[in-house]
């Protein structure tokens, strides 16, 4: 099974003046288990082009890369794997032309959702949001720790959360039964991205008390 532990999103705007590329080298310079590529904007060629390079560095370093939205772009940059939102193509959508070690990661809300996205074929799902977080728009309001445990209990695909995680509750999600965790803001806005993605890093291990 792959190691989703620290799964970090780039998000150029959210980052302070550094690229996909970059934040996606440094993430995982710093440890970072996971890459999800994240651009609601980019235009096809470009967001491809970018995909192409963080695959090699993620390749480089043994670690996931994950696009979010566009299947598409995953497979023609050979991600490993595509991440969709309740919104999105469904999952047993995708599972019909994706090789079958292709990873599909899926957000849910709620323990019903988690389970069909599970039948549909989804490889992990993040609970979305686990906190309250200003970095996604229509984020809703954090679903807790409950909904966690909730989840945990009935799916057997690994659970990641996201949603407003950072340095001071990341031992709490760890310790509720998340098998990753998935972070914007905590690492990519940070000056130092390689060192905030360490330090959660850390926290994560010292939670599993490995
Ligand atoms: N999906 C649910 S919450 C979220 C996304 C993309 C934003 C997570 O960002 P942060 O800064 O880690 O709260
Ligand atoms: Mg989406």
């Amino acid at each position: 099974m792959r190691d989703y532990s620290l799964y970090v999103l780039t998000d150029e705007a959210l980052s302070c003046g550094k690229s996909h590329i970059e934040l996606a080298r440094l993430a995982v310079e710093g440890g970072a288990d996971a890459i999800q590529l994240r651009d609601k904007h980019m235009e096809s060629r470009q967001l491809y082009e970018t995909a192409l390079e963080i695959s090699e560095i993620c390749r480089q370093h043994g670690a996931v890369f994950i696009v979010n939205d566009r299947v598409d772009i995953a497979l023609a940059a050979k991600a490993d794997g595509v991440h969709v939102g309740q919104g999105d193509i469904p999952a047993a959508a995708i599972r019909k032309f994706v090789p079958s070690e292709f990873i599909i990661g899926v957000s849910a809300g709620k323990v019903e959702e988690a389970l069909k996205a599970q039948e549909e074929g989804a490889d992990y799902i993040a609970l979305s949001p686990i906190f309250d977080t200003s970095s996604k728009d229509d984020a809703g309001h954090g679903k807790g720790i409950e909904e966690l445990k909730k989840m945990k209990q009935s799916v057997s695909v690994p659970v990641l959360a996201i949603g407003g995680i950072n340095e001071n509750n990341v031992k709490e999600v760890i310790t509720a039964g998340a098998d990753g965790v998935a972070v914007i803001s905590a690492v990519v806005s940070q000056e130092d991205v390689s060192a905030a993605a360490a330090n959660l890093k850390r926290l994560i291990t010292e939670a599993r008390g490995i």
